[in-house]
């Protein structure tokens, strides 16, 4: 396809530029044989659902052999199935499956770490001279036994240095202490992992999100671990041995990005990454001190000032759109509304994603505007980000009900509890009990509720889905924010050539009145048909007008 000029910038265009991805948590998605865990055939007779949908590409979160410590984002074999999820052949038979239906898969790559469990590592603990040795981040303990001084805490709590009895030496894990950092720094590993992201590609997948990907170019003694001085070579040496002779397409997980480091990570000439997900819209949410446990309320005028300058500087790069995933609490409650307005303000989520530049990401059930999950007790909880933050603060003598509050708000099982595809039992995801509780308002808010109501989300989520295969100017128009302290109304413009389109939202649940001097055609609204593009909005009313050329 031929060449654009965005914003100065030559812009080479890609089919998945204008697709759509649906990321799916396998263990929540559908269990086929009735042991209360998701797994690869239930994907598989969920494909015709997803065609429906409009979906191009599947992200599929980690299904290889792990022995769960975080749900499979620890790794002990990256080329054999957990046997939970299924066998190698049902893997090879989903690959199959989906693309008979159009539909590519790209497959979750945790490359920062593997397993404690992972024989890489059983060898490198054995002895300092094991040939494993330097696979992974050792240090001796300082005269007191110490670990050394750059010591920051873990994601999910204590230090990152833990000490293996077996050779009395500290070994480091930016996560659990069962997730053991590799050292990229180290060639032999930089080889064997092209050699399982080509062995994948061989099976026929599409590409890869690569987990935590900013974290493999770290220099643990200069004290960088984000971002750090090797990632561009390490992502443009694997870009040359693996994903640019098969057109691999890559998402990187970069919670450091900023668009001046998402350009040198994107733009098609560096060979280095197809795409990005960055997290400013998340971490404005974020406690100063205490991170997303205290968050704060989504601030409209900080993310319009956001937008504009990742929509504006991120030239000929690309990036992911998306409001939420496996991480991270439900979009609707996070971003929406919860109570009356619940559809609507789903809808609008929808509507501004698919009008921004950036290949949009639908987390399973965002599609039906599931939400946020209250369970009674903390032994209702599975995640282990969530579970070791509750015994560490009770410890330090938080309020059991604070704690909560910040579970409740943003704890990572607010996405992993089981898809809700109808109102009978166990919300048709199983057969059995499933391995996390359900969110109890499943009878209403169902995919078998959707299909049979003209107006749902997930009507709007299909109609986007083929507009932005049919509307240039959504996936390549020049972007344009209006009323930038408007503390209700997000607007903007889409220019492209002779093209025009207008993204009216009222992000709040009080009415707001817009004057706008000029004529336009809804192409999508969630309030019925609009005459007029100045007058009144309901609360989360969203309109796309075709402003012509
Ligand atoms: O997440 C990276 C990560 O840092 C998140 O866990 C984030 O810190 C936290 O959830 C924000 O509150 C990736 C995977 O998406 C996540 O599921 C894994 O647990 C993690 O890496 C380790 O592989
Ligand atoms: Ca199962």
């Amino acid at each position: 396809m031929a060449n654009l000029i965005i914003f100065g910038e030559s812009m080479s265009q890609q089919w998945w530029h204008s697709a759509t991805v649906y990321q799916i948590y396998p263990r929540s998605f559908q269990d086929s044989n009735g042991d209360g865990m998701g797994d690869i055939p239930g994907i598989i007779s969920r494909l015709d659902y997803l065609c429906k949908l409009g979906i191009s590409i599947i992200w599929l979160c980690p299904v290889y052999a792990s022995p769960m410590a975080d749900n499979g984002y620890d790794i002990s074999d990256y080329c054999a199935i957990a046997p939970e999820f299924g066998s190698m052949e049902d893997m090879q038979a989903l690959i199959k499956a989906a693309k008979a239906r159009g539909i590519h898969i790209i497959m979750d790559l945790v490359l920062n770490h593997t397993s404690d469990q992972h024989e890489w590592f059983q060898q490198s603990r054995s002895s300092k001279q094991n040939p494993y040795r330097d696979f992974y981040i050792w240090r001796q303990p300082d005269e007191q036994g110490q670990p050394p001084q750059f010591n920051p805490t873990s994601y999910f709590g204590g230090s990152m240095w833990t000490l293996d009895e077996q050779t009395g030496e500290y070994y480091f894990h930016q996560f659990a202490s069962a997730q053991p950092d590799l050292n990229w720094r180290h060639p032999d590993v930089q080889q064997a992992m092209h050699k399982i992201i080509n062995w994948w590609l061989q099976q026929g997948i599409a590409g890869f999100r690569l987990d935590v990907v900013d974290l493999i170019g770290k220099d643990i003694d200069a004290g960088i671990l984000a971002n750090g001085p090797h990632l561009h070579k390490l992502l443009q040496n694997m870009n040359q041995q693996c994903f640019a002779p098969q057109q691999a397409i890559t998402v990187g997980e970069v919670w450091s990005a900023t668009p001046e480091t998402a350009k040198l990570m994107t733009r098609p000439e560096r060979g280095e990454l197809s795409m990005l997900f960055q997290f400013e819209h998340i971490l404005q949410l974020h406690h100063p001190e205490h991170g997303k446990w205290r968050a704060r309320p989504f601030n409209l005028i900080a993310f319009k000032q956001q937008l504009e300058r990742w929509q504006q500087q991120i030239g000929n790069g690309w990036i992911a759109q998306f409001w939420g995933n496996h991480d991270l609490p439900r979009a609707v409650s996070t971003f929406g509304h919860e109570g009356d307005y619940r559809e609507p303000s789903a809808k609008a989520l929808a509507m501004i994603q698919f009008a921004l530049k950036g290949t949009p990401y639908i987390y399973q059930g965002e599609e039906i505007g599931m939400t946020n999950v209250q369970f009674e007790h903390i032994d209702d909880y599975r995640d282990i980000e969530t579970l070791n933050h509750y015994h560490e603060k009770r410890s330090q003598g938080w309020a059991e009900e604070d704690i909560m509050t910040g579970i409740f708000r943003h704890g990572r099982d607010n996405a992993r509890t089981p898809m809700q595809w109808s109102a009978s039992a166990h919300a048709g995801f199983s057969k059995a009990e499933p391995w996390i509780g359900l969110n109890d308002n499943f009878q209403q808010i169902n995919v078998g509720q959707a299909l049979v109501e003209p107006d749902s989300i997930l009507y709007c989520y299909q109609q986007l889905i083929a507009l932005r295969k049919t509307w240039p100017v959504l996936v390549y128009g020049e972007f344009f924010m209006l009323l930038p302290d408007d503390p209700q109304l997000l607007v903007f413009k889409r220019h492209l050539a002779e093209e025009a389109a207008l993204v009216v939202v009222n992000l709040s649940a009080e009415p707001a009145a817009f004057s706008y001097n000029g004529h336009g055609e809804q192409v999508v609204g969630n309030y019925g048909n609009r005459q007029q593009i100045s007058g009144h909005y309901q609360p989360y009313e969203a309109v796309i007008f075709d402003l012509g050329d």
